[in-house]
């Protein structure tokens, strides 16, 4: 099983969960150049990251293969057997990949967006408000709870992803006591070390 991925992107939330498996793994890391090649484009037509190629399966979206690889490896425990805690996973999930992850998509790639620096720095603000109302629910979530599913799950590597981009970006979040206390717990696991020192990350 092969990993693509760029440093730091949102394949790390895929890589940690390699890594949570205990199953050896493969990773390759794409240049932003390549992603736009056709040898890479025919792997994965919108020229993104993550792809995983698992024999003659190629499978792109990172919701898609964070499941795949839990499937493939139930004693790891990282999807629920029970209909609704599947659900409170994707749930959080899809907090992280389709609400906060595409939020941050307005950030990275403002200057794709809109033209004038004006108008530059209005969607940055309002994109960064927008994420302390969606960080805001992961807070609350997280009272009480050392997983945002309640159980560790393939949703907390990328609320952890998410948050290392919060960091970078300067979104504050600083009177989120839980978050922060989240992102610590994880940066002391053994997987999410591993990950990082593979793409260079600490
Ligand atoms: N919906 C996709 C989004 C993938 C995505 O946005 N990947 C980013 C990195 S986090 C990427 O490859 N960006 C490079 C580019 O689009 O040129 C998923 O969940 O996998």
């Amino acid at each position: 099983m092969k990993l693509y991925y760029l440093p730091a992107a949102c394949p790390l939330a895929s890589h940690i969960v390699l890594e949570w498996t205990g199953q050896a793994y493969e990773l390759q890391q794409v240049s932003r150049e390549a992603l736009k090649q056709p040898a890479y484009l025919a792997l994965n037509p919108l020229g993104a990251v993550p792809t995983l190629v698992d024999g003659d399966f190629i499978l792109t979206q990172s919701a898609a293969i964070l499941e795949y690889i839990a499937e493939l490896n139930p004693t790891a425990k990282l999807l629920p057997e029970t209909p609704r805690g599947r659900a409170e996973v994707r749930r959080w999930l899809g907090l992280c990949n389709a609400d906060i992850h595409r939020t941050f998509g307005n950030i990275f790639g403002v200057q794709g967006l809109v033209g004038t620096p004006e108008a530059q720095q209005e969607l940055v603000e309002k994109s960064a408000a927008k994420l302390g109302t969606l960080f805001a629910l992961a807070e609350q979530q997280l009272e009480g709870k050392e997983w945002i599913a309640g159980e560790r799950s393939v949703a907390d590597p990328y609320l952890y992803t998410v948050l290392r981009w919060a960091d970078a970006k300067n979104i504050d979040l600083s009177n989120m006591k839980n978050l922060r206390a989240f992102k610590e717990r994880m940066e002391q696991d053994s997987g999410v070390q591993a990950a990082l020192k593979a793409q260079g990350l600490n």
